[in-house]
């Protein structure tokens, strides 16, 4: 056994440390497609190359790494509303040059897409940051998600193209670090194969005490769908072997480690849905895509396999 599954029937009920969390499955997100006012491009220019600054080397680093539209930021915004009860997220000023005023608009604009009108195309201009996990209670940080521009981690296009120089950084630091590694059902097959190849060469940045997590995103395409046997389980050993088929070799890359009985799993494996998206006309004949929150289930799993790791 090499991987870890969570048990999908736990979570009829879901609270997180005894106290209630958000349910927002109904709660829509809906703002006009065509209203970035910074260029997502002159963002990604610029930063691709910039160092970044870690302050806080005790909390784990989880790192999302997935190409563009694999569903990250929404992902980071689903966990935040869905954990809203219990814990803050909140974008590290210090961890981009501060003088980058772009980056202050990007900050808040992740907490306007978590707090209500953002709407999913926003997402692109919100890309480049490290947002905290703050106990409210406490107010001590759990851990710090990085999210970054997925041209950065794999581009379909440049598939060979070097990392950028943050990823070192962040391999170098003190903290432990959680690799979350996106999977999609849509990818091409030619795609599948070169993703698999960059996460072989990102073994170089992963040392022996970080985790690793593959969470299979839009499992409600219709290539995975028949995996979801009801609205909160989902058959994840089948959707492991299905996945373990499209991606061919990517989890012989981390095989379990130890003897025998002692072996002990490298990875864990989930399977998430941020939401539902529809893209409809406003009476001015402008486009906006609609964002309804998934089930709670989805974010319950992922957390909980997340939770582990930034634990263990
Ligand atoms: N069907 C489906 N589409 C999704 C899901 N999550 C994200 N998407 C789509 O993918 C787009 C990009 O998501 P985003 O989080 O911005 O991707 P990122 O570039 O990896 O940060 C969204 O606007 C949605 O259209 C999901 O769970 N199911
Ligand atoms: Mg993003």
């Amino acid at each position: 056994m090499s991987k870890i599954f969570v048990d999908d029937d736990s979570f009829d009920t879901v609270t997180i440390g005894g106290s209630p969390v958000m349910n927002d499955t109904t709660d829509n997100i809906r703002q006009s497609v065509n209203t970035p006012t910074i260029s997502a491009k002159g963002v990604m220019d610029s930063a691709r190359n910039e160092s970044v600054t870690i302050t806080d080397h005790n909390a784990p680093m989880v790192v999302l790494f997935g190409p563009p539209t694999c569903g990250k930021t929404m992902t980071l915004v689903r966990l935040a509303r869905y954990l809203a009860a219990k814990y803050c997220f909140k974008p590290d000023q210090a961890f981009r040059d501060s003088s980058d005023s772009d980056y202050e608009v990007l900050c808040n604009r992740f907490n306007e897409a978590v707090n209500s009108d953002m709407a999913a195309d926003g997402t692109k201009y919100i890309e480049f940051m490290l947002l905290r996990v703050n106990n409210r209670q406490n107010g001590k940080t759990l851990c710090q998600f990085v999210e970054s521009p997925g041209e950065f981690l794999f581009d379909p296009n440049n598939p060979n193209a070097g990392f950028p120089a943050y990823l070192n950084q962040i391999a170098q630091c003190n903290n432990r670090r959680i690799w979350v590694f996106f999977l999609e059902p849509g990818m091409s097959s030619i795609d599948r194969k070169h993703y698999v190849a960059r996460i072989q060469n990102m073994r170089a940045f992963i040392n022996n005490r970080d985790k690793i997590v593959f969470v299979t995103n839009k499992v409600d395409m219709p290539a995975t769908s028949g995996f979801i046997t009801s609205q909160t389980s989902i058959d994840m050993a089948g959707l492991y072997n299905y996945m373990s088929g499209l991606y061919a070799g990517l989890f012989d890359l981390f095989p379990p480690r130890g003897f025998w009985l002692w072996k002990s799993p490298r990875f864990g494996f989930t399977a998430f849905q941020t939401g539902t998206y529809v893209t409809s006309k406003d009476a001015n004949g402008q486009e906006f895509k609609t964002f309804q929150a998934g089930h709670d289930s989805y974010p319950a799993r992922l957390w909980e396999v997340l939770y582990k790791c930034i634990k263990g």
